[in-house]
């Protein structure tokens, strides 16, 4: 295959440059609050997120669900032979990120161009187009958040990748993350995910769950020995979702990859990636996920989604609800930023949504979400009571008998006599729907 030659072709045709024109606007095709160079909370708009245009659902994903094909029919699909797809696929992505003002973009290895059943040809072909996405990177100054390999769509991985019973089906999972971590580290990527969405099991009955979470603790050692020896030095993000495709999978929510990853010596490389949907799927709020990962110093990244209440799938939609993101830009306010992520929005328009602008609408309502959720949750840090109410709430904590015994210099019978000495304790309020109007009150 020859190398790539740049088409010209408008693939977004009577959409402009978005860009912000304030809540007043009626504009559908303008930020009403995302402003990527205002500071808020002593970093710029476009520094807190890090936005993130997601190849596979943006570009890739057709409509097509379990009951029938697809339904958006792209100009970039066209064309018959791999690289050609590939290529204008490319050229519409940064089209649409740059009208869009994404800085960032995800993929996996095989959004970019077909794989083949052939190693070397599949190397050769992902070569060709990190060629022409550097070129494109170049002159747009669109940048990488982070890359990964797709080791779940192939029928080959149908009982596993890293966690598969076959050592030869996870030497090809080894084969493509090679190739991806190389392609990452070739496009200045500064992350490199890893989403395990067959790592795991359908049935105990021909399982050693033991056996394949030793494998992929190695196999996740191995990867990252690789890529530092390649000089990589961004962070490797675990990607936690409890089921979907498997029945049960090993990274299953935050704290079970928390623990994966201290159990085998990984916390030094590697932080979380944690989505919306993941969250739900698993009987979480996506704010307790958050927290859960940035009690422990490992909130790297997000993928930004939402899913439907009403039934237990990934459904992927855009984020829309602006309380949610609130507390969620709480937290990520409180913890310090994102760890060296951002905001990957893997979500994509539903099967319906057919116009070409669909896709801008969905970004656009997400970002000036986000945006609005940032705002809001730097007010409520610095100008309501919100954090002090909390920390209150610990008062008997912090001096006498309470601070003693956090300082761990109390015995059990020490607290059996202060129990019986005190009396029965006062009841103290925890003030919940006190606090959520306050939460209102900024939004
Ligand atoms: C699947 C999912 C993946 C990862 C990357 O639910 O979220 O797209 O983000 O493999
Ligand atoms: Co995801």
């Amino acid at each position: 295959m020859a190398s790539i030659v740049t088409g010209n072709r408008e693939f977004f045709k009577g959409i402009g440059q978005v860009s912000y024109e304030g809540p007043q606007s009626d504009n559908p095709l303008a930020f009403r609050w995302y402003e990527p160079e205002r500071v808020v909370a002593d970093k710029t708009m476009k520094q807190h997120f890090k936005f993130a245009c997601a190849y596979w659902h943006t570009f890739n994903g057709n409509g097509s669900d379990p009951f029938g094909a697809a339904t958006h029919i792209f100009p970039w699909d066209e064309k018959r032979d791999a690289e050609g797809r590939a290529a204008d696929k490319m050229d519409a992505a940064f089209e649409f990120m740059t009208k869009m003002q994404l800085p960032y973009y995800c993929f996996h290895d095989v959004d970019l161009i077909d794989f083949t059943d052939n190693v070397a040809e599949n190397e050769k072909r992902l070569k060709i187009m990190v060629d022409y996405a550097r070129q494109k990177q170049d002159t747009s100054g669109i940048r990488l958040l982070w890359g990964t390999a797709n080791l779940f769509s192939h029928r080959r991985y149908m009982n596993g990748a890293a966690t598969n019973p076959d050592f030869s089906v996870l030497t090809h999972a080894a084969a493509q993350v090679k190739a991806a971590i190389d392609a990452t580290i070739e496009l200045g990527g500064e992350n490199y995910v890893f989403w395990g969405g067959r790592e795991g099991y359908m049935s105990l009955l021909n399982t050693n769950m033991k056996r394949e979470q030793e494998h992929l603790a190695r196999f996740l050692h191995m990867a990252k020995d690789y890529a530092r020896k390649q000089g990589f030095t961004g962070t490797f993000f675990i990607e936690p979702k409890p089921c979907e495709p498997t029945k049960h999978q090993y990274d299953y929510d935050a704290a079970t990859v928390v623990d994966f990853l201290r159990n085998y010596d990984l916390t030094g490389d590697f932080k979380l990636n944690l989505e919306v949907n993941h969250a739900t799927l698993a009987g979480h709020t996506f704010q307790h996920e958050l927290q859960v990962a940035a009690d422990n110093g490992l909130l790297g990244s997000i993928d930004a989604n939402r899913g439907d209440m009403q039934n237990g799938w990934d459904t992927d939609q855009f984020p829309n609800n602006l309380n949610e993101l609130t507390e969620i830009m709480l937290i990520i306010l409180e913890a310090g930023g994102l760890q060296g992520g951002g905001v990957n929005f893997d979500a994509k328009i539903r099967r319906n949504s057919t116009d070409p602008a669909d896709l801008f609408y969905a970004h656009i309502g997400a970002m000036d979400l986000f945006a609005r959720a940032l705002i809001a949750a730097d007010r409520i840090l610095n100008e309501s009571e919100f954090l002090k109410i909390r920390s209150e709430r610990y008062a008997s904590f912090d001096s006498g008998k309470g601070a003693e015994f956090e300082a761990g210099r109390l015995t059990l019978e020490d607290l059996r006599d202060l129990a019986a000495q005190n009396g029965e304790p006062q009841a103290i309020s925890g003030r919940q729907e006190y606090l959520e109007n306050l939460i209102n009150r900024f939004v």
